[in-house]
């Protein structure tokens, strides 16, 4: 990750010299990796200001400082860890658009928990396609997670609801609610969501412990588009990050961080169950420069 952008930062401090020019090579540099124009001109000033109190003169001095601002962008006074609820099940709601990996990181997530000794249920609020209540079967198997399916085109609360009365009865740990991305219209999608959200109160008593919205790291300036809608209908709690491995767009994250301060929970680093990571900021940074 971030690959793209550490070429041109290490081409651009190779000359070795700190100019008007590096710092518009850097500029363009964090522009190309999505982060945002703002965002890109502020972490500049700051760095300006630190190259001058701290006397930086070399270029590794830079490499450090810039790492250390894209670090400090991301302290997070928000607790970033998932919610886990004393009175179980703990009940996350899995939100975004079709295709960013939410049942992916379902998957991946209900590996870990089952690993960790967490008894999970998993629930195909995703019923638009047949395929998608399969896929998501199919990760309970792998993970050792129970299963609550759905026919195609069953109502996704009624699915949600079942999944938590299940959780219940069956005294597990964890409900993991999928949901469908695909909607005709934002009204629609608004309206859908908060029917689950309803249904998980109803089923509950409580309103989902986690509402975490899925953003394709792909997706650039795209996914700032999707967090503004998904947190007007969805009330999101946590972000997580997906497709992280083999994409030079990370930086979107810091825009949508500067912009929406939800925390970020989870990073995906690829298809295989065990590729999902906590969201370290300085780890994050840290391997921005590896
Ligand atoms: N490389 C990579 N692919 C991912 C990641 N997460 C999901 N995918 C892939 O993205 C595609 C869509 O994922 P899916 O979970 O079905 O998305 P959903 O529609 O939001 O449920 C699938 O081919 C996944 O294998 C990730 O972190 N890295
Ligand atoms: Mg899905």
């Amino acid at each position: 990750m971030f690959r793209k952008l550490m070429e041109r930062v290490d081409r651009a401090l190779g000359r070795g010299v700190i100019d008007e020019d590096l710092y518009e090579e850097l500029e363009e540099a964090l522009l190309q990796a999505d982060v945002g124009v703002r965002t890109a001109q502020q972490m500049l000033e700051e760095l300006r200001g630190a190259v001058r109190s701290e006397r930086i003169t070399t270029p590794d001095g830079i490499k450090d400082r810039l790492q250390e601002a894209i670090r400090s962008r991301f302290d997070q006074k928000a607790e970033s860890a998932l919610f886990r609820n004393m009175a179980p099940p703990t009940v996350y709601l899995f939100v975004g658009v079709n295709g960013v990996g939410k049942t992916t990181t379902i998957g991946k997530l209900a590996t870990r928990l089952v690993k960790d000794g967490r008894k999970v249920v998993l629930g195909a609020g995703d019923t638009f396609r047949a395929a998608a209540v399969e896929q998501l079967e199919l990760w309970a198997k792998r993970s050792g997670a129970d299963f609550v399916g759905a026919q195609p085109g069953a109502d996704p609360a009624s699915v949600v609801f079942d999944a938590i009365v299940a959780g219940k009865a069956r005294g597990a740990d964890y409900v993991l609610a999928d949901t469908a991305g695909r909607q005709h219209s934002k009204a629609s999608l608004m309206q859908e969501l908060s029917k689950v959200a309803r249904a998980v109160e109803k089923a509950h008593g409580r309103a989902a412990d986690e509402v975490l919205l899925v953003l394709d790291a792909n997706t650039g300036q795209n996914a700032i588009r999707q967090a503004e809608e998904f947190t007007a209908a969805a009330g999101v709690t946590g972000l997580v990050l997906t497709k992280l491995d083999g994409t030079a767009r990370g930086g979107a994250l810091l825009g949508i961080w500067e912009r929406f301060r939800i925390p970020i929970k989870l990073v995906g680093l690829g298809e295989k169950p065990e590729d999902l990571r906590d969201f370290k900021p300085d780890e994050f940074a840290r391997q921005i420069f590896d």
